[in-house]
């Protein structure tokens, strides 16, 4: 598809889960703006400047993927790249709720952009950045879940 798609998210960190809805966007659209949404009410673990270290990290060999971070609306910042879609990735039925939920309130704010839903990976349906978070505190084998770098953060940001 022509165009530039937004991939948006709190990347908290950025695990194999979102690495490969971005993969497969970039695939299908001429560009791939992943975005750090930096509003969120939630207390990260990684500040907005190591998010998106991580993100760059990981995405540094697709060559039409660009990371930016915004505070404000989703859709002000696609507007501002001139992004025609969302791209967002759907796991269990427990996401579907809150992507119904986000995707009409996007679509009343602007209805020249359309989201599009990736399905997940079989191997990746469990995960999320929270259950990485919670199993590298604890000294999990997180290795199969999140590439060597953001492995490397985490084991640093525990072992404070
Ligand atoms: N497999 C497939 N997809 C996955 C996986 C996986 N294992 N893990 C994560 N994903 C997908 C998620 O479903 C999501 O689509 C994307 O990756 C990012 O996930 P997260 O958890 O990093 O990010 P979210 O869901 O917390 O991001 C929410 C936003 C920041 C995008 C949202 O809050 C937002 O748009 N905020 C801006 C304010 C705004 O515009 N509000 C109006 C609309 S309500």
């Amino acid at each position: 598809m022509s165009g530039i798609a937004v991939c948006p998210g709190s990347f908290d960190p950025i695990t194999f889960g979102h690495l490969d809805i971005i993969k497969r966007g970039a695939k299908v659209f001429d560009e791939i703006h992943v975005v750090l949404l930096n509003n969120s009410s939630k207390n990260p673990l990684f500040s907005v400047e190591e998010r998106i270290h991580l993100i760059e990290e990981v995405t540094k060999e697709i060559p039409n993927v660009k990371v930016g971070t915004f505070q404000g609306l989703l859709v002000d910042y696609a507007k501002s790249v001139d992004a025609k879609a969302i791209i967002r990735g759907l796991r269990a039925v427990s996401d579907f709720e809150y992507e119904m939920q986000i995707t009409s309130m996007n679509r009343v704010l602007n209805d020249d952009i359309e989201t599009f839903f990736v399905m997940t990976n079989n191997q990746y349906s469990f995960l999320s950045s929270s259950i990485v978070k919670e199993v590298a505190k604890y000294q999990g084998d997180i290795s199969d879940l999140v590439p060597a770098v953001v492995q490397h953060a985490l084991h640093k940001k525990f072992a404070k």
